[in-house]
């Protein structure tokens, strides 16, 4: 054999050997590395906004088109990442999306593995039914439907209601422990007829159930028996926040009253209130973020581009994507995060960024 033969034939076998392992369902990880083992988080999501001018006319057109009843369950626009190749999925681990009811119309009541919660956009005279205990929904409220607990939702009003629903299903999904059932009937009963808000009772103290933002240091696998947040308390609270730290952004964090952890094991919820002409100090942090803004204007440095928002609209922060947030007039954003989870399993990092981002693009909402 030549030399010639022999450099012939390594690339050869070299081949045959790649087309061995691909029918024997082996792949080399030699060829994966870089790929597989990036310096820092590579999240597939990308940074995305979806504007209420948008949304909003949709959702108030599906509820002329789109019964609410049961197998489809509820009229909810998910947000889709661009990045997830047609993935319902706001981020790689969070669910977000605008959910609407119409006047006199329930959503049947069911019950899923996933935890979810509300927060709510607008409109009135809705509640929601978790486990027997009717919650009243009103704006800027903070409802949770914690795993496995039955909820259905009621419109008694005469007004349209929007929501935002917040869920970890895409993470329940990724762990492959997704159950979900329906309740025999459409709606449960309320286990004390009229009296609604039960929860609340047990729960009265303001300072046990919102916490100065990243202050939580309790993990708790079970979820918080506190089932609404009101606004009247977060916005007291942060404007007493204010008041002690003028001129800085404060935000308070929504906590299990019982265990001072995070409202449900895998999703944490805050409100941080952005006073105007103000920016947030730049930070990176492991994990996924929903941002809502539930009042003001500003706009967000996200790796470098640059997102303009308004009331009503949302938009995601990847893991491990540069962030700050600018406010025009004063502004108060509703933050879903995962945080709990990349904490109980020590996946948690921050990094403050030494000097603001360089604006080299600006988002332009579909
Ligand atoms: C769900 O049950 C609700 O109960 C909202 O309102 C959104 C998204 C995915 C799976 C279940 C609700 C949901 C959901």
């Amino acid at each position: 054999m030549t030399v010639e033969d022999c450099t012939e034939a390594v690339p050869d076998a070299l081949e045959r050997f790649y087309e061995q392992l691909q029918s024997a369902d082996l792949q080399p990880l030699w060829n994966l590395t870089a790929q597989l083992l990036t310096p820092t988080p590579r999240p597939r999501a990308v940074p995305w906004l979806w504007s209420r001018a948008t949304m909003h006319p949709l959702a108030r057109r599906a509820i002329d088109l789109v019964p609410v009843e049961r197998g489809g369950e509820r009229r909810v626009l998910s947000l889709a990442n661009p990045g997830l190749e047609g993935l319902p999925y706001a981020a790689g681990t969070l669910w977000g999306a605008i959910q609407c009811l119409g006047p006199r119309e329930s959503a049947p009541a069911h019950r899923h593995s996933a935890g979810a919660l509300r927060f709510v956009l607008e409109g009135a005279g809705v509640w929601t039914t978790v486990d027997g205990d009717a919650c009243d929904m009103h704006p800027g409220d903070l409802i949770l439907t914690p795993g496995q607990q039955w909820h259905d939702h009621t419109n008694g009003g005469d007004s349209e209601m929007y929501w935002f629903d917040g869920l970890d299903l895409p993470l329940v999904a990724a762990l492959d422990a997704v159950f979900f059932e329906e309740y025999p009937e459409l709606r449960q009963p309320d286990v004390a007829p009229g009296e609604h808000n039960r929860s609340a009772a047990d729960f009265p103290r303001r300072s046990e159930n919102m916490v100065p933002g990243g202050t939580v240091a309790a993990l708790d696998p079970t979820p918080s028996p506190l089932l609404a947040y009101r606004w009247t308390d977060t916005d007291t609270e942060l404007a007493r926040l204010q008041s002690r730290w003028p001129g800085s952004a404060v935000s308070v964090e929504f906590v299990n009253p019982r265990s001072g952890a995070s409202v449900l094991p895998t999703l944490s919820a805050a409100m941080q209130r952005v006073p105007a002409g103000v920016a947030t100090a730049g930070v990176r942090r492991t994990g996924n973020t929903v941002a809502v803004v539930f009042a003001g204007s500003g706009h967000s440095v996200i790796d470098g581009q640059r997102f303009d928002w308004s009331a009503g609209d949302m938009f995601v922060v990847p893991s491990w994507s540069a962030v700050e947030h600018h406010a025009a007039d004063r502004a108060d954003l509703f933050l879903l995060r995962d945080t709990p989870v990349l904490r109980a399993l020590g996946l948690y990092r921050e990094q403050a960024l030494e000097d603001p981002q360089p604006v080299t693009g600006t988002f332009r909402p579909r």
